[in-house]
């Protein structure tokens, strides 16, 4: 399939491989691993530990597809990305994933040759300061030095809300966000401001976290989610279903506990096609028939993955919020698997 960039594309690709239909799953399984670009650390989405492995609510939307197409989620590598080399790095197909709280927006969805798969994380962008400023609300910060990373939408949201205000502000600009939380521990800017999850991601690395606050105004929505080429759909449609298998698995109250035993014993017929026993089971995907048994029973369903990383079971404390079921009162809902 051809790709066309617009001309004036900010991107400069040397050489987009030929995507077709079921080429990327053909390569993956011939190198034997997912290759999976993330950030080059973030609590909770995707950081590595002091022995190189890797967890987040990314790494494991990367170990999901994993476990869906080997059976096993540890077949995974990960490439750390900066905001601004993400997009590249997929496009000239140096990762077959992008998972990296990436925005999906309409230039990015129109104009850079990818797709994106779903939603892992609905986020809004906040601001964070030093409680010493004493500010308490985001209209307060005419004037403010504000830490931003390149390559953001963070950056575009912050223009457009200080314009709509009649206020302005420097831009303090960083590539990575190890940086721009040094930026503001040091005091080189007043304000950070950027996804709120990672707000709080962030805010954890400080010497005193309860030295700073985050705002309550949340200036954007910020569907944060897998990106993959476009070209190849089957690539598209494993990613997709990966997560909605997530979704749907927490709905149905299937876990990684229950599994097997649900397995064995459910008569419940979205249960028993949720995990291959009945339907279409992997043969539309291209996939062995456990396909989302295999994440369940590796990588949980939705909410066990969101508490463990970003939630009460983890450092940063995150209520689930929009990201709650939409049966719950938020908005995660995935097609059915039937
Ligand atoms: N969701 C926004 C922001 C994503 C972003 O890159 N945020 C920074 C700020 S916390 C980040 O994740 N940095 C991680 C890194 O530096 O590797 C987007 O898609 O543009």
């Amino acid at each position: 399939m051809k790709h066309v960039l617009a001309a004036g594309s900010l991107l400069a690709v040397s050489a987009i491989p030929v995507a077709h239909a079921g080429a990327t799953l053909d390569a993956v399984k011939a190198k034997g691993f997912v290759q999976c670009g993330v950030t080059t650390g973030l609590a909770g989405f995707s950081a590595p530990d002091q022995k190189g492995h890797w967890s987040g609510l990314d790494v494991d939307t990367c170990r999901a597809v994993a476990a869906a197409v080997f059976g096993d989620a540890t077949k995974v590598k990960f490439t750390p990305l900066t905001a601004k080399e993400r997009f590249t790095a997929l496009q000239s197909g140096e990762i077959d994933l992008l998972s990296r709280n990436t925005t999906w927006t309409l230039t990015r969805d129109t104009n850079l040759g990818l797709n994106f798969a779903g939603v892992n994380y609905y986020d809004g962008q906040g601001f964070m300061v030093s409680k010493d400023l004493g500010v308490k609300s985001a209209r307060e910060l005419d004037g403010a030095a504000i830490c931003i990373q390149a390559g953001t939408t963070t950056e575009l949201n912050l223009a457009d809300y200080f314009r709509a205000n009649g206020m302005k502000y420097t831009p303090i600009t960083y590539d990575k966000s190890e940086e721009s939380v040094k930026g503001f521990a040091a005091g080189r800017c007043d304000v950070l401001t950027s996804d709120r999850s990672q707000l709080y991601a962030l805010r954890i690395k400080l010497k005193n976290p309860d030295s700073a606050i985050v705002l309550p105004e949340v200036i954007s929505k910020e569907p944060l989610g897998p990106v993959v080429r476009n070209g190849d759909e089957d690539w598209l449609k494993i990613v997709r279903w990966s997560l909605f298998a997530m979704i749907d698995a927490e709905e149905m109250g299937v876990t990684s506990r229950n599994v097997d035993d649900m397995r064995k014993n459910t008569r419940d017929p979205g249960k028993q096609r949720l995990l291959g026993l009945t339907g279409i089971k992997g043969q539309g995907l291209k996939l062995s028939d456990d396909w989302a048994y295999n994440i369940i029973k590796q990588v949980g369903n939705y909410g066990e993955m969101f508490e463990r990383n970003v939630g009460m079971d983890s450092p940063l404390k995150i209520a689930r919020g929009l990201n709650a079921l939409w049966s719950k009162g938020g908005i995660q809902y995935a097609p059915p698997i039937r």
